[in-house]
């Protein structure tokens, strides 16, 4: 059966960092992401004896490499679970603004789980869904599934069935929130996650003390956005994404996304707070900053962050649905 699926990507405020274990692809910490309206990966999925080989197209062009064996893991994984034999075609699109170079793999993967578990007709909850797209390699599509405010659960059982992704506000829930994404590179980043993960939890003397914050961050983000309550929740954020940050840059050899242009968003995202318009940024694993500010202000902010010639685009983003089928097939 022919199935299609979209899905967004989500800027965690709370960051996931670090697996305690990699093939199932549990974190040591929990995480809270935002879904974004804009940024969707949509992706037809159809397994068919019709076809010789598995064949995988991303915006037009078949995916080969690294690439090809990590989607393939992941559907392997899948039929193992199904009992399908048969060879797949996935034919998968961003909508992403030209110059993109975001990370896509929350969204992309999310919306391979889901399209998949509908294809092969697993039956499966929401939230299972979840578990399964957080076994695709890339932890955070667990969270893509769900809209607005969504927690992913560090669980405790080693067979993970307890750590997944749960909302924790619909995306009507904070009509007023704003995620501006400032794009500043589309070069791909040369370390992957999931290997930059794996140094840091080995060599980053600062990973227990990093642990040892994170109940409190995720208590104070989660009441935050409860009750709307901006600062707090933009404050925890910011310095929540420093921390991880710093177990990046004190990782052997050292992960240092940030790039100049980056440092200088930084500073102007400060720069505007003194200048009483509240916002805060958060930056995941690559140079591209994200500022959170409240629709009051996100003209004027724009306006200021348009000032920085190195900002090639800036994208407004709002809380936005989670993933969901469409009857649109891609082929
Ligand atoms: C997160 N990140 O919580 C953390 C914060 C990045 C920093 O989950 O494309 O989604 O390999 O970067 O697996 C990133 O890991 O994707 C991630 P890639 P993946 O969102």
């Amino acid at each position: 059966m022919k199935v299609t699926a979209v899905a967004p990507s989500n800027i965690a405020l709370i960051k996931y960092w670090g697996r305690r274990d990699d093939k199932l692809v549990l974190p040591y910490n929990g995480s809270i992401s935002v879904t974004l309206d804009k940024l969707l990966t949509k992706t037809t999925v159809e397994f068919s004896r019709d076809y010789k080989k598995d064949e995988i197209v991303i915006n037009g062009e078949r995916v080969t490499g690294e690439k090809l064996k990590r989607a393939l893991n992941f559907i392997n994984f899948i039929r193992r679970i199904s009992g399908e034999e048969s060879p797949v075609r996935v034919v998968s699109e961003n909508n992403f603004p030209t110059a993109a170079g975001l990370a896509s793999s929350a969204s992309g993967f999310s919306a391979l789980a889901l399209a998949c578990s509908n294809a092969l007709d697993l039956n499966l909850s929401d939230r299972e869904v979840s578990i399964l797209a957080r076994m695709s390699g890339s932890g955070s599509a667990a969270r893509s599934l769900f809209g607005g405010f969504v927690e992913w659960h560090r669980g405790k059982r080693s067979d993970g069935s307890d750590s997944y992704a749960e909302q924790i506000a619909n995306e009507t829930h904070w009509k007023d929130f704003r995620i501006l994404v400032s794009i500043l590179t589309t070069l791909e980043k040369k370390i992957s996650s999931a290997d930059g993960m794996r140094y840091t939890v080995k060599t980053s003397p600062f990973y227990t003390g990093w642990l040892k914050t994170i109940k409190n961050d995720l208590r104070i983000v989660k009441s935050s956005i409860r009750k709307r309550d901006f600062t707090n929740l933009g404050k925890t954020s910011e310095h929540n994404c420093l921390k991880m940050h710093a177990l990046m840059i004190s990782t052997v050899p050292s992960l240092i996304y940030w790039m100049p242009s980056t440092l200088e968003v930084m500073h102007k995202v400060m720069e505007l707070r003194r200048d009483g318009l509240e916002c805060y940024f958060t930056i995941d694993a690559g140079p591209n900053v994200k500022v959170l500010c409240l629709k009051e202000d996100v003209k004027k902010i724009k306006k200021r962050l348009k000032e920085l010639k190195s900002i090639k685009e800036l994208v407004e983003a709002r809380p936005g649905r989670g993933a969901y089928l469409s009857k649109k097939h891609l082929f």
